[in-house]
């Protein structure tokens, strides 16, 4: 039986940079994630009868909207919905079920690598046929529906059985429930030589996976423990839990320190990574070598055609913005374009559909390619593997050599995490009011507030981050993150590039002190956030 369920519109049902992202308890409130559930449908066109893929990343409320949108999913008229076991798919694995099996569309329930549990974060994303995150045209639809809705549709079913593989039906909707790990495991044994690793694992390399307590547990499990058969032990923290077993599930130095502290000073493993809530995201680490995530992006495109998905050679590479620009001295070199994006995966579903890119990655711990349309932190995990497999060097060798030949873009992000929203707007009105007035001061040429057009739909999106560009090619970066659920974010983006070999070795936050000491003086943000350090480094 469905039933239409009249409501109100909540305030700030605005998709951020990745879909919808607030605190459980706001979630919790009654009609909340309905609202913004059909908020999504009634933004598409098209959909009766097809398929819609759901899953999460296992967080603390998430069995329960799982259950609500296989309900609102019947009630709305889709014909199939595809569930991972127990309500779970990373998100490349959501996005690799979109695709494969044709479905319209897709909602991940997840928020990323924030905490999770009662008090901790949760939150609800739709992609589209492409597997992709929706583009800012749907988002902005979907913002706009929450304003006005006035009522809800869904069936007065019980919950689901979604513990066990299988297909029933929610009225006339058929429910198929799928294994989350099997498809894509499937796919990156195409992408990459599985033999070529365990070749490696025979001689005796070993790796640690840290899986931070959320959803690449069982990937990890499946497909390099079980599939490429390193040592039961290998994957870390694999069980995914509600609450992360209290870890915040973000693979940097930060917090997954456990890892750092087992591969960095030696002794141990020879390669170290570690993945987010939803699996997207990846740290790489090798003895004594962190591999930033944007020299990563240019260390795997330089490598690609070392690996089967890719040996045909790259049709470009693109990234954010704020990634540093490593990546594009390796397109230079091959020959291929290289485009800067605004933060956030959804810029790159244009540049990958229309083939004009087939490399991604961002900063922000975030690499993928054209197999999926999200970031893919396994993905990246086994390219690196096999380019270890091939080349038989260590990770640092590897990284140095590259520096070597392509010099190296000293980089680091400093986050000012949870200041209040007025002190992080100010300081990006300060910036704002000194853009003509900058240059020609500290060494800076330009400076920009980065707008971005589209070059396949022409779509254009404004205000994407402040731009310090200095002579000598470094940058400082400046924008306020878009998924955070508490106060204001502010992060700052340095990067300095040296091209000297005998220079490489000096500490990151030395080689880039005195853009870090302008960084701050330059908005003042220790006036007017009162903060004098950030909070988080990368
Ligand atoms: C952050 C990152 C961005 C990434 C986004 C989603 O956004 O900076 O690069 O795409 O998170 O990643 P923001 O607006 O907070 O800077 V995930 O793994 O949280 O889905
Ligand atoms: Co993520």
């Amino acid at each position: 039986m469905i039933h239409t369920i009249a409501t109100t519109p909540f305030e700030g049902q605005k998709p951020g940079t990745s879909g919808l992202r607030k605190k459980v308890p706001v979630f919790q409130q009654r009609h909340y994630a309905e609202n913004f559930i059909q908020s999504i449908f009634d933004s598409l066109e098209g959909f009766q009868g097809q398929t819609l893929v759901i899953g999460g990343d296992g967080r603390y409320y998430n069995a329960e909207v799982v259950q609500t949108v296989i309900r609102m999913a019947a009630a709305n008229g889709f014909g199939r919905v595809m569930v991972g076991r127990n309500g779970l798919l990373s998100t490349p694995a959501a996005s690799h079920l979109i695709r494969r099996h044709r479905a319209f569309g897709g909602i991940v329930l997840s928020a990323s690598h924030n905490p999770g549990g009662p008090d901790g974060d949760f939150g609800i994303k739709y992609n589209a046929a492409n597997g992709g995150p929706a583009p800012e045209k749907i988002t902005d639809a979907i913002f706009a529906k929450t304003k006005s809705i006035a009522s809800y549709k869904i069936t007065d079913t019980p919950d689901v059985d979604l513990n066990s593989i299988g297909i029933s039906k929610v009225g006339n909707m058929t429910v198929e429930v799928v294994d989350p790990v099997s498809d894509y495991a499937a796919l990156m044994q195409q992408l990459f030589d599985f033999d070529q690793i365990r070749a490696l694992i025979k001689s005796g390399f070993r790796m640690k996976f840290d899986a931070m307590g959320a959803i690449t547990g069982p990937y990890g499990h499946a497909i390099l423990e079980g599939i490429l058969g390193f040592p039961a032990g290998t994957v870390m923290n694999g069980t995914p839990l509600p609450d992360f077993g209290g870890h915040h599930p973000d693979p940097n130095l930060v917090h997954a320190k456990e890892l750092v502290d087992l591969v960095m000073p030696g002794g141990g493993p020879d390669f170290g990574a570690a993945s987010d809530g939803d699996g997207d995201r990846n740290l790489i680490i090798g003895r004594g070598m962190y591999v930033t995530p944007s020299d990563s992006l240019a260390i795997l495109a330089a490598n690609a055609t070392l690996t089967p998905g890719y040996a045909g050679g790259l049709s470009g590479i693109a990234r954010s913005m704020p990634t540093s620009a490593a990546a594009d001295r390796v397109a230079a070199k091959l020959g291929i374009p290289c485009y800067e994006t605004p933060t956030g995966w959804k810029f790159f579903g244009n540049l990958l559909d229309a083939g004009m890119a087939t490399i991604c990655g961002e900063e922000s711990f975030g690499t993928g390619s054209n197999h999926v349309r999200e970031k893919d932190g396994l993905w990246a995990v086994l390219m690196w593997l096999n380019v270890l497999a091939r080349r038989r060097q260590s990770v640092a060798d590897i990284v140095k050599a590259h520096w070597r030949e392509y010099g190296r873009n000293f980089y680091s992000r400093h986050d000012y995490e949870e200041v209040e929203t007025d002190a992080a707007n100010s300081v990006m009105k300060a910036l704002r009011d000194q853009l003509s007035t900058l240059p020609g001061q500290h060494g800076i040429i330009a400076a920009d507030d980065f707008a971005y057009d589209d070059p396949v739909d022409h779509s254009r999106t404004t205000a994407q981050g402040i731009r310090l560009m200095f002579e000598d090619g470094s940058r400082i970066v400046y924008r306020l993150s878009g998924t955070g659920t508490a106060g204001a974010t502010l992060r700052v983006y340095i990067e300095r590039y040296e091209p000297d070999a005998s220079r490489h070795d000096i500490e990151t936050q030395e080689a880039l002190a005195d853009l870090i000491a302008l960084s701050r003086s330059i908005p003042d943000i220790a006036r007017r956030t009162g903060r004098t350090a950030p909070s988080v480094i990368t």
